[in-house]
């Protein structure tokens, strides 16, 4: 994950969380959500070991993976971005690329945030499934990210991730991580506000049963 990661860099981030309203509390931590989402069930998700599940968190070493993704989308929001993106992505797996190759649709879409002059910038990222990946469909406008096996920390949560939801959610992750080594990790590595990034399960269309995920990667 680590060349793709290195351009994911979003760490000034999770210092805007005391500017931000609170109208919109993180949620409580619900146990019953450390699952692999059911959305996997049906379409192709990278592959991971579960490597400790701790309160609020969990750990995940995800295997090597190749994924698909748009230029930065200024857009005045993350949903606006990452329902651009998406758009964008899906019809590239419905055969808008060079090849003219089709594919499956698979899961998460992750969107990566980065500040820009005016407007956020959101890169949305398709996961290339396994069987496309040693030669992915390429497009003029879209550009490959093949990332290095790796931990990253998790934290699920439902419905829709506004962007306000999205650093509550980071920083609860990290709060939740307190004491422990991979707190250590991150820290050592990133500094005290590392990148994020957040992970869609559902199409923006679907509107019940959503899972979304904040993913903060561990540097072993
Ligand atoms: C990683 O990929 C290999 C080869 O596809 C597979 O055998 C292994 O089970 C995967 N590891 C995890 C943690 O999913
Ligand atoms: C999509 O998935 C189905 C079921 O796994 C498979 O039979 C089919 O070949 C896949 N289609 C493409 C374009 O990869
Ligand atoms: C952006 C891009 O490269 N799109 C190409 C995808 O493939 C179709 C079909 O070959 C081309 O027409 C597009 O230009």
């Amino acid at each position: 994950m680590e060349t793709g990661l290195t351009i994911l860099k979003v760490s000034f981030f999770l210092g805007l969380v005391v500017v931000v309203s609170c109208s919109q509390a993180p949620a409580p931590w619900n146990p019953s959500m450390g699952m692999r989402p059911g959305t996997c069930d049906h379409y192709e998700c990278p592959t991971y070991k579960l490597v400790e599940s701790g309160y609020g968190y969990e750990i995940r070493m995800y295997n090597s993976s190749v994924w698909m993704s748009t230029d930065p989308i200024p857009a005045p929001s993350m949903t606006q971005g990452t329902k651009t993106g998406f758009q964008r992505l899906f019809r590239y797996i419905q055969g808008d690329n060079k090849s003219k190759t089709k594919m499956n649709m698979t899961a998460p879409v992750i969107t990566q945030i980065t500040p820009g002059k005016e407007v956020y910038m959101y890169t949305v990222s398709f996961y290339i499934p396994k069987k496309n990946q040693q030669t992915p469909p390429l497009a003029d406008d879209l550009h490959v990210q093949s990332w290095k096996p790796t931990y990253v920390a998790v934290r699920q949560i439902g419905g829709y991730v506004t962007d306000d939801l999205a650093i509550k959610e980071a920083v609860a992750l990290m709060d939740s991580l307190k004491g422990t080594e991979w707190k250590f990790h991150i820290e050592k590595s990133k500094g005290n506000s590392p990148a994020y990034l957040v992970a869609d399960y559902n199409p923006p269309f679907q509107t019940t049963a959503r899972v979304n995920e904040i993913l903060v990667p561990v540097d072993m």
